[in-house]
């Protein structure tokens, strides 16, 4: 298995408005590898585990229904420092206050839908990669 790694998702507004390639073209050229790729639409309880730490924060239901509104594409991205290179390549969650140039300022229509999820820690990746990927799906050159 890889050893250094994030997981990302690209969210449902991103994929329905076409910038699926422009933003794998932003992660392949800011030299992250793909180890896994796939999309899918999430049903309403997959949505609610993945974000289960979030249930008691007021938009919990509005962000399920938002994620459940039409496909994502789900990656496991090799780096160094893989999460923490991640989360400075997508900026902040809210769009108003990420830095130029970053995937959530280019790309984010809302806080809510800012284009792009990228795990927080090392222990997350690894619990979300696992979420979506068998290891069968994984490339682990
Ligand atoms: P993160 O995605 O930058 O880690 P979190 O605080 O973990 O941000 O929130 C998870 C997701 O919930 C965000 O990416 C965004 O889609 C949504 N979200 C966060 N805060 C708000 C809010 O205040 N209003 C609506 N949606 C929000
Ligand atoms: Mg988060």
């Amino acid at each position: 298995m890889i050893k250094d790694f994030t997981f990302a998702l690209i969210k449902p507004n991103a994929v329905k408005h076409k910038k699926t390639g422009p933003i794998l073209a932003m992660i392949n050229e800011a030299g992250f590898r793909i180890a896994a790729m796939k999309m899918i639409r999430l049903t309403e309880d997959q949505a609610r585990s993945f974000y289960a730490v979030h249930r008691e924060r007021p938009f919990f239901d509005e962000l399920i229904s938002f994620m459940a509104s039409g496909p994502v594409v789900a990656l496991i991205l090799g780096h160094e420092d893989a999460v923490e290179q991640f989360r400075e390549l997508i900026g902040s969650t809210d769009p108003l206050e990420a830095e130029e140039g970053t995937i959530r300022k280019i790309f984010a229509t809302s806080v809510q839908m800012n284009a792009i999820h990228g795990s927080d820690s090392k222990e997350n990746a690894v619990k979300e990669a696992a979420f979506f990927f068998s290891e069968f799906e994984r490339c682990n050159e």
